[in-house]
């Protein structure tokens, strides 16, 4: 397993932090995810076999947001 931390803008409410943990956790060879609204980043563990960080940055966008 890896981690990985991706800074993310616009996280501004609860509801943010539940979207990207549900597309994120949603992806194939994703573990676990924690997104924090404070520090406005997610850390996903992952199987680096299975998913990458293109994997991630793409889901993030298509949900709305933008990597920071
Ligand atoms: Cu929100």
């Amino acid at each position: 397993m890896e981690t990985i931390t991706l800074k993310i803008d616009g996280i501004t409410c609860m509801g943010c932090v539940r979207t990207l943990n549900g597309v994120l956790g949603a992806l194939p060879g994703v573990e676990s995810v924690d997104v924090s609204k404070e520090a406005g980043a997610a850390t996903i563990r992952f199987d680096p076999t299975k998913a990458d960080a293109d994997v991630f940055k793409t889901a993030i966008e298509e949900a709305g947001y933008d990597l920071a």
